[in-house]
């Protein structure tokens, strides 16, 4: 069988590779990233393991050269007639059908909503389809977004390599998603990122907001100084051991 694997991650990238490194599996696999992902055009080019491609632009003679399509963190939509008319697997950084969509444990840590990961049949919305699997995450009081994204990713790896070998042999009962939970989008991140300094708020809100922001090497929070000069804030953390 044929794979097309996506995604504009490199750690998921490389941990994904090693997966098939150590556990080879009875499948040709196929890598792509987007187009204007520069990181990832400096890093592999147009040739090597990985090639970069706009799916949107995609005909029949690509998509039918698969049997099955997985996103790992693809920062591209799937045009609907991939997704109605091709098994698509989506592996997102959080628990469905809670904020799905941009940045999940971010919205999650502000917000005290459930944190995870969740593997599903995509369809024509976004991180929307059947469940195929998922992990909650319980999120620690001294965490960070970096921390807990680091987790994050480790949790997806490893349920990829729980389920491989069940998403290319369609091992799986799709389960419908309870609700249609909530989304966001990259506006709404970067909306939160401007800190008003009059808004009135109590401690527990602002460290749960500054935790939520803080993800280095990101400068997210900010607000502007007396010369317009923007002031980047984050939170340093520390349970007594
Ligand atoms: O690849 P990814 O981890 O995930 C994002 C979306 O959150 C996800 O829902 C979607 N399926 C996927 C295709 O794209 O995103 P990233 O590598 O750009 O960022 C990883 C984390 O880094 C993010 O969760 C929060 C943090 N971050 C990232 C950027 C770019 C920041 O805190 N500030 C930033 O400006």
């Amino acid at each position: 069988m044929k794979v097309c694997v996506i995604t504009d991650n490199l750690y998921i990238y490389e941990h994904f590779v090693d997966l098939l490194r150590r556990k080879p599996q009875d499948a040709e696999f196929d890598f792509y990233y987007a187009t204007w992902n520069h990181a990832f055009r400096e890093k592999f080019g147009e040739n090597g393991g990985m090639r970069p491609i706009k799916l949107r632009e995609q005909g029949d003679e690509f998509f039918n050269a698969y049997d099955l399509f997985i996103s790992l963190h693809c920062k591209q939509l799937f045009p609907d007639r991939m997704v109605t008319e091709h098994t698509c697997i989506n592996v997102h950084p959080g628990l469905n059908p809670y904020n799905r969509g941009w940045f999940p444990q971010v919205f999650g840590i502000m917000n005290h909503m459930p944190i995870g990961v969740t593997i599903h049949l995509m369809d024509t919305e976004l991180d929307h389809g059947p469940i195929l699997w998922q992990r909650e995450l319980k999120l620690g009081a001294d965490e960070t977004s970096k921390d807990v994204y680091e987790r994050i990713l480790a949790t997806e790896m490893e349920l990829m390599e729980e389920h491989l070998e069940d998403i290319l042999t369609g091992n799986y009962t799709p389960m419908p998603m309870p609700s249609e939970g909530n989304i966001n989008y990259k506006q709404d991140f970067d909306a939160l990122c401007e800190i008003d300094r009059d808004k009135p708020a109590t401690y527990g809100e602002v460290i749960d907001f500054l935790r939520a922001m803080t993800h280095q090497p990101y400068k997210n929070a900010y607000f502007y100084d007396a010369d317009g000069k923007k002031v980047y804030v984050g939170i340093e953390l520390e349970k007594e051991q």
